[in-house]
């Protein structure tokens, strides 16, 4: 076994790990040397198109956190997507809203994992490729996935949610 394998991950991303292996999820969970806190330095390290990040996004909307997870290649368009949702206005959550909302911190934050489901849409443009990468609970852990494993996962719903 290599050192990134199995039993040396933090501890946050064992229990991510662990919700992905019983949604029946096959990608594994593995820690990178370099840092993923971004979405270029996620593609950098894995050798991807930024694209292929699923960046996991913390929003506050009518009162309630939501996430948006994000294809690392374009910015959210807030006043669209929550048009297209049926949403009040979405406003970025501070850090410490992040952080109270997924137990994890900004750079790290995954699809799953959280203390209560985030109300979740998936970015459509994540849908045009076979092999994303996403945040698996701290800013140098990942998980291979898919669009249709995140809608899965987070029980949330395709939208786009670019410019
Ligand atoms: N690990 C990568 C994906 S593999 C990742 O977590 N990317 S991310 O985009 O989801 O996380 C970084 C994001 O955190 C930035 O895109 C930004 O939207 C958000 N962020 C960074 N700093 C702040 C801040 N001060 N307040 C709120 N959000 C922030």
């Amino acid at each position: 076994m290599t050192p990134q394998e199995g039993t040396s991950l933090p501890a946050r991303s064992v229990e991510v790990a662990h919700i992905l292996a019983e949604a029946g999820i096959g990608g594994r969970v593995r820690e990178l040397a370099e840092s993923t806190r971004t979405a270029a330095e996620a593609a950098k390290a894995l050798g991807c198109d930024v694209g292929a990040i699923a960046n996991s996004l913390v929003f506050l909307s009518d009162d309630e956190p939501v996430l948006v997870l994000t294809s690392g290649r374009h910015k959210v368009d807030t006043t669209a997507l929550a048009a297209r949702w049926g949403r009040g206005e979405l406003r970025r959550a501070t850090p410490e809203q992040v952080r109270q909302s997924t137990g994890q911190a900004i750079g790290g934050v995954a699809p799953v994992g959280h203390p209560r489901a985030l109300p979740t849409v998936v970015d459509a443009a994540l849908s045009e490729y076979p092999q994303l990468w996403a945040a698996a609970g701290t800013p140098r852990t990942v998980f291979p996935t898919t669009a249709d494993e995140l809608l899965r996962i987070t029980g949330g719903i395709l939208l786009p949610v670019g410019p």
